[in-house]
């Protein structure tokens, strides 16, 4: 009998499947090979880890890393670090010490292996798509649950094919091919898509490139997205000494898709993301002689070794602008390695680059503020207002070729102008595994080991059963495209991410600063609060706390036009009941601060029909969608609660 033909998706979901059917079922259970956490969901996800009583990790690989909150003002990040180390050490976790580098271009580097799986407790773990991983970003409650062993649950998937053809041309790079993508697809309406590259421009693409393009595909809104695995991904593995991790991964011949969209790499043009939002694609020639005040290169996007060396090509014996600042940041010591070792470094100090910490650090808004109204060219994925920590800053998302070009003169440039060379795939990369510790207990843990628990080590709230009705006020009102960031804002106030009352007093500080209040004097008449949002609602990182800390004040149920995949996963891990308005215009007739009333919103939830939602005189409807799993969790007030 003929097999039928499989995509690249299909073949690693179906040696990872342990419940549904992809041809029925709306939603699939799958092993998890590998996990990795960073410092600013890691505390959370190992102290929901630990409640669960596991002895220790029982996946292929998880990595602790910490690269996300290493400014260390006050006690609190160094508190968080002391606590990831020890836990690590105690349950079987590798654990990447701050300064080791950015835990997508590590994982990249040293764990990724091609037809497995990895769940991450950041958005962008999809990077590990570039090495033909189905990797997936998710709450740390799920990362836990799959430490321990536990299945995670996405939505059967639709598999578009983008099909590349022909190769980029010299001074266009994967950035600019990701930025093709999202002016195609937007930031919305791709839940539930798996994005799959293929044809014959693949193989003109190195794993660093192909790393870029999955890991802005978190930007898409899509599960995740992958390459196949090749010759060229042999050959990286090998070069990092992992020749045995490789194994060829290609679509079947006559594998089928549910969509297919071509791009001809040969007339990619450099492109960037305008204000506010990565979608908002516009070519550079467009805004080619605009003026710049700052340029950020590095982030899990563009910080492998050779976009830090095409940089440093276009710098080489010249200087920056005078008026324009320039920030690099590394993907890992890996890189810094190599950059030390061929000159690098060496040029892009002489050419007044500041050379910053192998970290997040300012594309999580940890420093790096640029100036009121600056114009601020970055080559990270996320421009949402207000996350460089100045709300008039005017980022610009940028391949690492525009923002060199346009470091020498201070203005937007085009790259493809003066192009440098192509950076070749390095045959040998410099290994030194030294900063991943306990890889010698990995998996097995050390019993007896002490957990650190500073003082803003908190604990985790645990949510409460849903009640027959709901009864509350309106706690805010918001328009659409509402990012985790404006929910539960980062930079200066990452530092209380494991500590939830402390944390939850910010929740929409961007928007509301009294809501926090709003929800506790709601909470103490015994009223529910209730979030009414418009389409899209917790776009981008996968932070459970924009779940976590809205529970913690009370909020019970959220009533948006669409709400983003993560996100909405996070609602229902914490208990918050995810309704989608059926007839959007309903979000006119709802007022910030209105009484609100879901009357039988257990009862619904359990039939699953749709809510009736009371709101002054108005009555309408709306629905949660879940699948069975989805209720039980709802019904019995999260993840958590449901252990
Ligand atoms: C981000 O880029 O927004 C973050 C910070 O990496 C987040 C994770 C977090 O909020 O800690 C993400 O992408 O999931
Ligand atoms: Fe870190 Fe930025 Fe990547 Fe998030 S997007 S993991 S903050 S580098």
């Amino acid at each position: 009998m003929n097999k039928k033909p499989l995509n690249v998706v299909e073949k690693i979901l179906a040696s990872h499947l342990v419940e549904g059917d992809p041809a029925t079922d709306p939603e699939l259970g799958i092993r998890i090979d590998q996990t990795l956490t960073q410092d600013a969901t890691g505390t959370m996800a190992y102290l929901q880890f630990e409640s669960m009583g596991v002895p220790r990790v029982k996946t292929e690989v998880s990595v602790s890393y910490v690269d996300h909150n290493t400014v260390q003002i006050g006690f609190e990040n160094a508190d968080d670090h002391d606590f990831l180390q020890s836990i690590a050490k105690r349950y079987g976790v590798i654990y990447s010490k701050a300064g080791n580098g950015i835990c997508h271009q590590l994982h990249l580097e040293r764990f990724g292996r091609p037809g497995t799986t990895l769940l991450g407790s950041d958005s962008h773990t999809p990077t590990g798509g570039g090495i033909g991983q189905i990797a997936i970003g998710a709450g740390g409650i799920d990362i836990a649950v799959a430490m321990a062993g536990g299945a995670f649950h996405i939505p059967t998937p639709k598999v578009r094919l983008i099909s590349l053809k022909n190769r980029l041309r010299k001074g266009t790079s994967a950035k600019d091919v990701i930025l093709k993508v999202l002016e195609k697809f937007g930031t919305k309406g791709n839940i539930g898509w798996i994005f799959e590259y293929g044809g014959p421009g693949v193989a003109t693409l190195d794993v660093p490139s192909r790393a870029t393009i999955t890991n802005m595909g978190a930007e898409l809104g899509v599960t995740t997205s992958v390459f196949p695995s090749d010759r060229v991904t042999k050959q990286f593995l090998a070069a990092q000494g992992r020749a045995k991790d490789f194994t060829e991964l290609k679509a079947d011949r006559g594998a089928k898709y549910d969509d297919v969209f071509e791009i001809d790499l040969a007339k990619v043009e450099p492109m960037m993301a305008a204000p506010h939002s990565p979608g908002n694609v516009v070519t550079v020639k467009s805004m080619k002689g605009t003026k710049v005040n700052q340029i950020l290169i590095g982030s899990c996007t563009n910080s492998s070794y050779r976009d830090i060396r095409t940089v440093a090509l276009y710098l080489k014996g010249k200087h920056v602008a005078d008026d324009v600042e320039v920030g690099i940041a590394c993907g890992s010591r890996q890189v810094v390695n190599m950059l030390a070792r061929d000159g690098s470094l060496a040029i892009l100090h002489s050419a007044g680059c500041r050379m910053l910490e192998n970290a997040c650090g300012f594309c999580i808004g940890a420093h790096m503020s640029p100036r009121t109204g600056a114009i601020s060219l970055r080559t990270n994925n996320r421009n949402f207002e207000g996350r460089s920590g100045t709300k008039s800053a005017q980022v610009y998302l940028v391949s690492p070729e525009t923002a060199a070009a346009s470091a020498l003169t201070g203005k937007v440039e085009l790259p493809t102008k003066n192009p440098v060379a192509a950076v070749p795939s390095p045959k040998k990369f410099p290994i030194d595994d030294a900063m991943f510790l306990y890889r010698e207990t990995a998996g097995k843990g050390v019993k007896g080991t002490e957990i650190v628990r500073g003082p803003n080590i908190a604990q985790v709230p645990k949510g409460e059963p849903l009640a027959a009705d709901l009864k509350g006020a309106v706690a805010i009102k918001v328009g659409d495209k509402i990012t985790t960031d404006h929910i539960m804002p980062a930079g200066a106030r990452l530092k209380f991410r494991s500590n939830i009352p402390q944390y939850a007093k910010f929740v929409f500080e961007p928007c509301d600063p009294a809501f926090h209040d709003k929800c506790m004097a709601n909470r103490e008449k015994g009223l529910a609060n209730v979030i009414v949002a418009g389409e899209s609602y917790g776009q981008g990182s996968s932070r459970e706390h924009a779940a976590m800390c809205p529970m913690y004040l009370g909020v019970k149920a959220v009533l948006a036009k669409s709400i983003e995949r993560i996100h909405r996963a996070n609602l229902i891990n914490f208990g918050i009941v995810p309704l989608v308005f059926d007839d959007p215009k309903s979000y006119d007739l709802v007022a910030a601060g209105a009484a609100v009333e879901m009357p039988g919103l257990r009862a619904a939830i359990e039939n699953g029909g749709n809510v009736e939602v009371k709101v002054g005189k108005a009555t309408f409807t709306a629905t949660a969608a879940l699948s069975d799993r989805e209720r039980r969790l709802v019904l019995c007030g999260g993840l958590l609660a449901s252990l």
